[in-house]
């Protein structure tokens, strides 16, 4: 049989064996009563690893954001977020159905929200206009291609919304690609935001969960929210065990997935008909740009299915690879050639 090089997303990745040892072998209680041993060192750790005062232990990366909304902003308020964030174009406009808020959405440069575009985005005190409660920053940001959000700016983000009285929610699914690539901690990134989200379960490889991050007050009242949205878990500590491993063992390796997609991304450039963007190519996401070669992402990601190399569509033109641990060099290298024989025609 064929082998599949799997780039549709780093949520792909399994576990590893020593995660599935730990899940076996993890002490457990029941959360709710919040008396699982293993769950409460999870949280500890990843409050301590982004530098929050607590930690919350949740299903996934859109609970996790959508239990930061409801929890910071009211019925009629308003959000602002980057104009192709997840939060906006993939939860399933939960913001709307869960928070009854809703988003303005502000266009970042490559995913970066600007300063001055964030600053005239708060809405004034104006009976005819909703209140702005939340501001959200997604990083790394995945529509734009896996890009970081730099320090420098993350400074003056946090300046424009400390004045203006307003929290910073982080999108941070994949914090960690952004810290690696960037050469700052998480804990420092994280230092300009009140609260963020982290997935366990992306490049990190854990099968399941996110977290939930930041001052005690506000992680007792998400609590209620992931309860209410049906993430209270009870022994949660199997799942709980592997977000252990992916904190202490998985975070350095990522440099490997940003080399891979550097690579992929070389190499995919050299073909003909197809556009790669290299300033987005940052961490581990590479968006491919098919336009000229008069297929549609569609027909395109069908026929390199068919050379083995599974990547998403992500626009009428668009194709996502994303690099993850069960990708190897030499994958990455098959898939580069997957694509040349697809514009060959050669399948
Ligand atoms: N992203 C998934 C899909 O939903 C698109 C992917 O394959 O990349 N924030 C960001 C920036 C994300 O990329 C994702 C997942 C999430 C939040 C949601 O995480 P989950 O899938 O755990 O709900």
């Amino acid at each position: 049989m064929q082998k599949r090089i799997d780039l549709r997303s780093d949520t792909v990745t399994t576990p590893t064996a020593a995660m599935r040892r730990a899940m076996a072998e993890a002490e457990v209680g029941d959360d709710v009563y919040g008396e699982d041993p293993t769950v409460n060192h999870l949280e500890a750790l990843a409050a301590e690893i982004v530098g929050k005062e607590a930690a919350l232990f949740v299903t996934s990366g859109t609970q996790g954001n959508q239990v930061a909304v409801a929890t910071q902003v009211q019925r009629g308020e308003e959000v602002i977020a980057e104009a192709q964030s997840h939060i906006f174009f993939y939860e399933a406009a939960a913001v709307a159905a869960i928070a009854g808020a809703q988003i303005r959405q502000v266009p970042g440069i490559r995913g970066v929200l600007q300063r001055k575009d964030v600053k005239d985005a708060i809405r004034p005190q104006d009976v005819h206009q909703p209140r702005t409660a939340l501001i959200t920053i997604e990083n790394t940001h995945n529509r734009a291609g896996g890009t970081f959000t730099p320090l420098v700016v993350l400074q003056e983000l946090s300046l424009v919304a400390r004045e203006a009285g307003i929290p910073i929610h982080m999108d941070g699914a994949r914090l960690f690609n952004a810290a690696v690539a960037s050469g700052h901690s998480a804990k420092e990134i994280t230092s300009y935001v009140d609260t963020v989200q982290f997935c366990l379960s992306k490049g990190l490889s854990a099968p399941v969960g996110s977290i939930l991050a930041g001052p005690k007050e506000f992680i007792q009242h998400a609590r209620q929210w992931r309860k209410r949205l049906g993430g209270g878990l009870r022994q949660a500590g199997v799942l709980a065990a592997p977000g252990i491993l992916a904190l202490t063992t998985m975070v350095e390796r990522l440099v490997e997935d940003h080399e891979n997609a550097h690579l992929l991304a070389d190499n995919l450039a050299t073909l003909p008909n197809i556009v790669v963007n290299m300033e987005t190519v940052q961490t581990n996401i590479v968006l491919a740009e098919i336009q000229g070669t008069g297929m549609s992402a569609e027909i395109f990601v069908q026929a390199l299915r068919e050379q083995g190399v599974w990547a998403s569509v992500f626009g009428p033109a668009s194709v996502r690879f994303v690099t993850h641990k069960d990708v190897t060099r030499q994958d990455v290298l098959d898939a580069a050639h997957g694509v040349a024989n697809v514009l060959k025609g050669a399948y």
